[in-house]
């Protein structure tokens, strides 16, 4: 079960079956339609060994196949995984020298300012990953300042920054084993570094990013260390995501619990995240119109009403779609 057909199957059935008034049920359902054809593009970049490969693992089902694309030394060193309707794009950063360092910038480039097939940016987000345990992070923000955000175009939100292996910012220090957390000290550090690595970012482009800092965690031997703060990473990945495409990752993340163990306690990530999910299928505000207007065509005055005051009687309903998301969730990750 690698794309969202059949999370959408299933929610297709919890509403069926639902208490909702049968007109909300239509409309409900021809959301889900819409959804289900979408594809998400996520580009993660960052300089070699920051972790990207170990975030790729961590976050999604980690079989992912290995699809070239082409022996084009041009474009080979972008690699991109298929999940079902989720598509990876593994991109190296800067740092490897000027020649090749050249080549990324091109090949980045070129990636960011690509158009799907109905003329929007294929990218719909890029994920730039800080190797928290460096001291020297200059090269990271060139990579920020001079190759992604001028390509983003108009829309800066597309841009996500992740400061990742906290458990190695102090060298290891006031890491917290066996509760796999900082300890105060630790926590205090990081949380000035995101903050300085916000400000320099602001300072070079203009662009607000709201870093966060995490562990893609890591196997040594027999002892792996779990994740840290990777709810809170997905949280952002999928809270940034375009509404309409935001079910594609629930077939995709990982189901291994221990993965989603361990977060800072600031926020509900998890309820936050089916928050988010409920909110595209019942809303979808940019699809909104035309699931109206279908309605008008299938239902009548009756449905067109209903499309025309979809938000608001939606919003009604959707208590009753997140208790859907949640059973899903809950059947998958034990949620
Ligand atoms: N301690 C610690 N080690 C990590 C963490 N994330 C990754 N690593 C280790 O860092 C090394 C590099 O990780 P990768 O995931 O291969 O990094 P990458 O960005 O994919 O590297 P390239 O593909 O070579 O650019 C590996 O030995 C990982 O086990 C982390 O959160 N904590
Ligand atoms: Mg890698």
């Amino acid at each position: 079960m690698k794309n969202n057909q059949e999370f959408i199957n299933k929610m297709e059935h919890d509403i069926e079956s639902s208490a909702l008034p049968e007109a909300i049920k239509r409309k409900l359902i021809a959301n889900l339609l819409l959804l289900k054809g979408r594809k998400v593009n996520l580009l993660i970049t960052g300089a070699t060994g920051c972790g990207k490969s170990s975030t790729i693992n961590a976050l999604f089902d980690a079989d992912v196949s290995k699809v070239g694309v082409g022996v084009d030394p041009e474009t080979m060193d972008i690699e991109r995984y298929e999940l079902g309707n989720l598509i990876l794009w593994d991109s190296p950063g800067l740092g490897d020298g000027k020649e090749a360092d050249n080549r990324h910038a091109r090949n980045l480039t070129k990636k960011l300012l690509e158009r799907d097939s109905d003329g929007n940016p294929l990218i719909d987000l890029v994920l730039v990953i800080l190797d928290g345990s460096s001291r020297d992070m200059g090269t990271s923000f060139e990579l920020i300042s001079n190759v992604i955000v001028p390509n983003l175009g108009e829309d800066k939100g597309r841009i996500l920054v992740a400061v990742n292996q906290a458990d190695m910012a102090m060298k290891g220090r006031g890491w917290d084993r066996e509760n796999n957390k900082p300890e105060p000290e630790l926590e205090s550090f990081l949380e000035e570094k995101v903050e300085s690595v916000k400000r320099r970012i602001k300072e070079s482009t203009g662009v607000d990013v709201d870093p966060i800092y995490y562990s893609a965690g890591y196997k040594d031997g027999d002892k792996p260390q779990r994740p840290y703060n990777l709810t809170k990473l997905l949280y952002q990945i999928i809270h940034y995501t375009p509404k309409e495409k935001r079910t594609i990752y629930v077939n995709n993340i990982n189901r291994k619990r221990e993965m989603w163990k361990d977060d800072d306690e600031l926020k509900d990530y998890r309820n936050s995240i089916m928050d988010d999910i409920a909110e595209s299928i019942s809303e979808c505000a940019d699809i909104g119109a035309d699931v109206g207007e279908s309605l008008g065509s299938c239902f009548g005055s009756f449905g067109r009403a209903v499309g025309r005051f979809g938000g608001r009687i939606i919003g009604g309903a959707f208590g009753a779609i997140k208790s859907c998301v949640k059973s899903v969730f809950g059947g998958l990750f034990g949620w």
